[in-house]
């Protein structure tokens, strides 16, 4: 009997560098997250999604995988993996381990035997080319994600090898069929340990074109137009959906519904949706909302397509890639409470929300010095781009102390200048807004059913009734409007919220629940 938990599941991401340091070597770690499952319990989720634990020199702070049935020391070990699953299940909480098939690192054995001995087998798992120009250029154009060509010469054989990311994630080639079979296993190995999902890192990437042709360079204002994600050669080839297929017939052969969710990070959510359904992905990631901006109109524009599309969708505002959201939408105040806002509507409509660690405390981007920054894309972009640095630094648990709660040693990140304001133990108002949101969505669940009308409502204005009875009302102007809706009021995220026989009144920058009936 299938429970399809994951279709209205609220999951947590926890960055595990930045979670909880429990050894005082000022990296998270799995002994720091099993201690701090209350939190997430108190919070009311239902799942927690943990970053790749697995050994790994760090070049992109774990999606560099050297070892991908085992535990990096830095994060514990196998037992600790074991004790922070079965202590997650005795509280009801998922577990979705974090896997990243596109590339390994370059310290992965089968990796390092390419290199040593270019006759193995191991270097038909990866992706090695004669370069042009009598081999001194790149075999082809393609740049890589974080910036710079998207190829590395080996020095000893003189090929070069394709690494989509840092030039220490080579990418695997999929049209081998023993890299599928691999990683058939390591999906079993993690199911056998009882894992409740998986987190399919750049799920579309797998395949590039098999001929590796030359990418017709986009100008810049198409780039920007397309997000630099509309990358037809390099990316998101028909036969991907292929190994998601193989990989469902796998995850149904289980008990108790295992999921997978694919980071598809393509902004066409027509094209996103061809690797969701019954014989494929359970979800993928719907990036759509954080690209969209603080007005009502366009929100609702977003929000009415992704639900057309996905059955239902996923709603992610933040994540370790992202800028924090309550900094996108202007920062401090005025960012939160708009924050705030838009998550109260995510929360209200059919779907699975993604949360990320820290935004339950309105936390903002720190600002992190370039001494202290980490972010492979920082350099190799040359210090042009930030890097994603501002949205991992630790979480502040504890108002005071140099570690904040967070470690006895030095954090590998410095934390942000709002860890004293916003940290869990002075149970910020942000705080206290989420759990009444997460308790109240998990009560009304029962009755929500699946269906959404949207409501006419004036500019500025986006308001929606599920089949249930809940009305959700989100006013972006930075006045109180009175809405000709009313009801009992369940919930407001600002104070000022009232509802009268005839309206209800909405404040600036803040979204109301009301039940119909
Ligand atoms: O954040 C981005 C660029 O700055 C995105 O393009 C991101 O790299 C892309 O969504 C893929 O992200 C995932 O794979 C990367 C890893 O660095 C990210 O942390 C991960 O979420 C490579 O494994």
């Amino acid at each position: 009997m299938s429970s399809e938990w994951w279709r209205d599941a609220v999951v947590y991401e926890i960055y595990i560098r930045s979670f909880a340091d429990s050894d005082g070597d000022g990296i998270g770690d799995l002994e720091g997250i099993r201690t701090h499952l209350d939190h997430l319990v108190g919070l009311g989720v239902d799942a927690l999604w943990v970053t790749p634990f697995y050994p790994s020199p760090m070049a992109d702070h774990g999606y560099d995988v050297a070892d991908y049935t085992n535990i990096d020391p830095r994060f514990g070990d196998l037992a600790a993996f074991d004790r922070l699953l079965a202590e997650a299940h005795d509280r009801a909480l998922r577990v979705i381990v974090d896997l990243v098939p596109n590339h390994t690192s370059s310290e992965h054995p089968w990796f390092r035997e390419a290199v040593a001995d270019p006759s193995s087998p191991m270097r038909a798992r990866y992706i090695f080319r004669d370069g042009r120009d009598g081999g001194a250029a790149p075999p082809n154009n393609w740049t890589s994600v974080f910036g710079g060509p998207a190829w590395t010469r080996d020095e000893a054989s003189g090929q070069w090898y394709l690494h989509l990311f840092d030039k220490g994630q080579p990418d695997l080639d999929w049209h081998n069929a023993e890299v599928h079979e691999e990683w058939r296993s390591i999906l079993r190995f993690w199911l056998d340990r009882g894992v409740d999902g998986f987190r399919i890192d750049v799920a579309h990437a797998l395949y590039k074109s098999a001929t590796l042709e030359d990418e017709k360079v986009l100008a810049t204002a198409e780039q920007a137009a397309a997000g630099n994600i509309g990358r037809p050669q390099v990316w998101d080839q028909p036969e991907v959906i292929d190994v998601f297929r193989d990989w469902r017939r796998l995850t149904d052969s289980y008990d108790g519904d295992r999921m997978m969710v694919g980071e598809v990070f393509l902004l066409d959510v027509d094209r996103v949706k061809r690797y969701v359904g019954d014989d494929r992905l359970h979800q993928a990631f719907n990036f759509t909302v954080f690209r969209t901006r603080w007005d009502a109109a366009a929100l609702r524009a977003t929000l009415e397509r992704a639900l057309d599309v996905f059955d239902p969708p996923t709603w992610v505002l933040s994540n370790h890639d992202l800028t924090r959201h309550v900094s996108r939408y202007g920062g401090g105040e005025l960012g939160r409470r708009r924050g705030l806002a838009v998550t109260a509507t995510l929360l209200a409509l059919p779907g699975s929300p993604y949360l990320y660690q820290g935004e339950e405390l309105g936390l903002e981007e720190s600002e992190v010095p370039p001494d202290r920054r980490t972010d492979p894309t920082w350099f190799r972009s040359g210090g042009t781009v930030v890097g994603r640095d501002g949205c991992r630094t630790p979480m502040p648990w504890s108002a005071s102390g140099a570690g904040h709660g967070f470690t006895t040693g030095e954090p590998w990140l410095p934390f942000g200048a709002d860890a004293t304001t916003q940290a869990v133990d002075n149970d910020p108002a942000v705080l206290q807004a989420y759990r009444a949101l997460l308790a109240l969505r998990r009560a009304l669940r029962p009755e929500l059913g699946t269906g959404v009308t949207w409501l006419e409502s004036a500019a500025d204005v986006l308001a929606f009734r599920r089949e249930g009875g809940l009305v959700c009302v989100l006013n972006t102007a930075a006045e109180a409007v009175d809405v000709p809706l009313t009801g009992e009021l369940l919930l407001a995220t600002a104070t000022g919220a009232a509802v009268s026989t005839s309206a209800v009144t909405v404040p600036a920058a803040s979204t109301v629940w009301l039940r119909d009936r």
